[in-house]
């Protein structure tokens, strides 16, 4: 009985030297959890950029969606939770690939164990300009504007342009731990644990540092790195949580 975390594979990132092989990774990553897995959560940004539309997705995401829907058929559940940049999906993951899909935490017992999942981002003091952006592309209206007067194609590359400026002003600050005190991943699972005794677990992406981190409260906090550059994942096995590297 295995349990299976991944998250901000950022697929179709531009940054990548060879997206489809980049794609290929992640899918070979899945058929290989997928053969003794239970469940399978996708925890967030594991496309680099989605935003559907009423009769269009992206093509260059087809055989990571192929593989994802295949991998629930084989009988394996497969938890989708939305990140802050693949979150405007509006049922076509769930009707197509099958997918439970989570908007935002999950608390859920997995092998008499209690997992607190979330994506990551949001969590404590996000700057304001990140908090103004997100309740625009949240609000119902934009979304509504976004989906109906604007091409597709032109969306997303919107979309991939924004991701990549994004990083690219956040890539330096944000590579190395800062110490327990100044993350706000590390702050909210301090006091989330202290308010909900009897968390065994906290699992987030978004930071794209791996961390691996026993709590005073005796909840185990773990960041997932990234699965581009660092290709990193955790497996449950019902006993222990731990990271691994995916060759
Ligand atoms: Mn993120």
């Amino acid at each position: 009985m295995k349990y299976y975390f991944l998250s901000d594979a950022h697929l179709g990132l531009r940054t990548v030297t060879d997206p489809s092989v980049h794609q290929q990774r992640f899918i070979s990553w899945l058929d290989t959890a997928a053969a003794d897995a239970t469940a399978i959560f996708l925890l967030g940004d594991i496309f680099d950029f989605w935003f559907e539309f009423p009769r269009a997705v992206q093509s260059e995401y087809r055989a990571a969606l192929e593989a994802i829907a295949r991998t629930v058929k084989s009988g394996v559940e497969v938890h989708f939770f939305c990140g802050n940049h693949d979150q405007w999906t509006f049922g076509y993951l769930e009707s197509h690939c099958g997918v439970t899909l989570h908007r935002k935490e999950f608390v859920t017992t997995l092998c008499g164990k209690t997992f607190f999942l979330h994506h990551g981002h949001g969590l404590g003091d996000t700057p304001a300009a990140t908090r103004m952006l997100n309740a625009l592309f949240e609000s119902s209206a934009s979304r509504w504007l976004f989906r109906h007067i604007v091409p597709p194609r032109a969306a997303w590359n919107f979309g991939y342009r924004w991701s990549e400026k994004n990083r690219l002003r956040h890539s330096e600050d944000d590579s190395a731990f800062r110490g327990e005190n100044q993350e706000p991943q590390v702050l909210f699972a301090k006091s989330y644990s202290a308010a909900h005794p009897g968390t065994d677990y906290i699992v987030m992406g978004h930071r794209h540092i791996e961390l691996n981190l026993m709590l005073a409260s005796g909840t185990q906090l773990v960041l997932l790195g990234e699965f581009f550059s660092l290709f990193t994942y955790a497996v449950f096995d019902g006993n222990a949580l731990y990271l691994e590297t995916f060759q």
